[in-house]
């Protein structure tokens, strides 16, 4: 395994730049192990079909759609118990056992490829490998002339982290369905599993609750600089939800508290210490709101919230925020933390919290983000010590919210400047003092939206910087190397161009 990785990365090295246009050194992530077949290709058409797993059809139908539109051909899907000499099969049988539950065998053959995996999300990051081995130009919503070669390989691959994550605020800026969608098909890509959705802020509040329907009609109404807002109903948010599990993505809502919940504040009045609602805010100052800690209210409010968003949300997951309570004591953080993270197991969720609120608990279930820019922090070392699983998101590695250089049109720049090699340079097993590999479970991108207005907006801050985080999730790290990284990063140019991803041409990548 580690030699025909060696192997691809040293033929790499040696010329990169004539060898920027071979697909099978311009995945990204990096996968595990390529074997190329020398001289062998495989050529699809018109009377390809594609074969599924009958437990993995919603796979083969996907990949059908990546297919049809592009190429014009049927890429008719029916289901196989076999293994067929033909075609595409997507196959739960014989992967390898060191693919685990997330990662996948591909074969492609003169005659057939065949995907083996030990589930249909290994069958799916399978797909994603596969469409990068084909032409940019089957990311076309038109029909194109092809030809549609795949060359020869026997690739095995699989995560270094089962979390592999995105965030996005909707809460600063609202971001419609549509553009949820894109962001989440673009996620899929990378092979990035979890979606973190930052449902609320001092901004804005983005889903309905119908037990306070206020928090929606009244605290979705604005958004930073004043714009009008807007919020998802249950049935937009379910929808996000299964789109993002059409895609093997699952969706985690974030409610933050109790800092940050100004719109929730300025909703209902009785949720203030005060009695009194304070006005909407549009600017992005934060660590001033707070939800009445004392207040028995206050958690008749995080029950209801937590309860209806949970009985919407089928993944083991919810955020609740913790971040930057600067407007609550220590002493009533804590209090609060006590009464708040038993509500969401009440509900059958696991807690994930911005990393503050991991001193508050040593249930070894839950799970802090580290959002700092300090390699060291005693609280995080010490849940870590605890056997409690951190994800990774270093503000001044992993934020798509900062800028990229001092000329970046959008974007903050309080944690630093990210260039496209900033976001790539970081071990996520070694990042942060006294916390090992074993003690990560995974990375995650998060991008908020101050300054983020539209859907190109966030494609310019994630692409390629998304594209960086997901190979330090995915990639071990034996094949970490920015020389080579930049190489495959510019290979994907052709395909962003495609999908008309508007992302931003760094001058430290070769663009192809
Ligand atoms: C800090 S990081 C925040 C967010 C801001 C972000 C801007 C974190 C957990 N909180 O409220 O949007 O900085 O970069």
């Amino acid at each position: 395994v580690l030699a025909a990785v060696i192997a691809v990365t040293a033929a790499l090295s040696v010329s990169a730049q004539s060898q920027a246009a071979e697909p099978l050194q311009s995945l990204v992530p990096v996968p595990v192990s390529v074997q190329a077949k020398s001289g062998v290709t495989h050529t699809l058409t018109a009377a390809t079909k594609i074969y599924t797993a009958p437990a993995a059809r919603d796979v083969g139908d996907f990949l059908a759609g990546v297919l049809r539109p592009s190429t014009g051909y049927a890429f008719p899907v029916s289901d196989t118990t076999g293994t067929p000499s033909d075609g595409i099969s997507l196959l739960l049988t014989g992967a390898p056992g060191t693919v685990g539950q997330q990662g996948y065998q591909l074969d492609v053959a003169a005659n057939s490829i065949v995907l083996r995996a030990n589930t249909p999300e290994g069958l799916f990051t399978g797909v994603q490998t596969l469409r990068q081995l084909l032409p940019a130009s089957v990311e076309s919503t038109t029909a194109q002339a092809g030809p549609w070669t795949v060359p020869g390989t026997l690739i095995v691959d699989y995560p270094r982290f089962s979390y592999r994550g995105a965030m996005l605020d909707v809460a600063r800026h609202f971001h419609p369905v549509s553009t949820v969608k894109r962001y989440i098909d673009q996620l899929a890509l990378y092979k990035i599993n979890y979606f973190h959705l930052h449902l609320s802020d001092d901004q804005g509040w983005r889903i309905v609750v119908d037990s306070w329907p206020r928090l929606a009609t009244y605290g979705g109404s604005t958004q930073v600089g004043g714009g009008p807002g807007g919020y998802y109903t249950k049935a937009q948010y379910s929808e996000i939800v299964q789109y993002a599990a059409s895609r093997k993505i699952t969706v985690i809502p974030e409610i933050d508290m109790p800092g940050h919940t100004n719109a929730a504040q300025a909703s209902y009045a009785e949720l203030n210490c005060n009695g009194q609602a304070p006005p909407l805010r549009t600017d992005i100052e934060v660590g001033y709101s707070s939800l009445c800690v004392n207040k028995d209210i206050t958690y008749q409010f995080v029950d209801d919230v937590v309860r209806e968003i949970a009985a919407l949300t089928p993944g083991p997951y919810f955020h609740i925020g913790g971040d930057e309570a600067h407007a609550t004591s220590d002493a009533d953080y804590q209090a609060f933390m006590n009464r708040a993270l038993p509500i969401v197991k009440k509900y059958g969720k696991t807690v994930l919290g911005w990393h503050e609120f991991v001193k508050t608990t040593t249930d070894t279930t839950a799970m802090p983000q580290y959002w700092g820019t300090s390699t060291s922090n005693a609280t995080v070392q010490a849940a870590a010590a605890r056997g409690q699983k951190v994800i990774m998101s270093p503000a001044n590695k992993a934020y798509l919210d900062m800028k990229y250089n001092s000329s970046t049109p959008l974007g903050l720049s309080w944690a630093g400047m990210i260039e496209v090699q900033t976001a790539y340079d970081w071990n996520p097993g070694t990042h942060l003092s006294g916390v090992p590999e074993s003690a990560v479970r995974g990375v995650e991108a998060p991008l908020w939206t101050e300054t983020i207005v539209t859907g190109r907006d966030i494609e310019f801050m994630a692409f390629p910087r998304l594209s960086a985080i997901a190979e330090l999730g995915w990639s071990p790290w034996s094949t970490h190397n920015w020389d080579q990284f930049k190489v495959r990063l510019g290979n994907q140019g052709p395909r962003w161009t495609t999908m008309s991803i508007n992302f931003y041409r760094s001058t430290q990548v070769p663009w192809d």
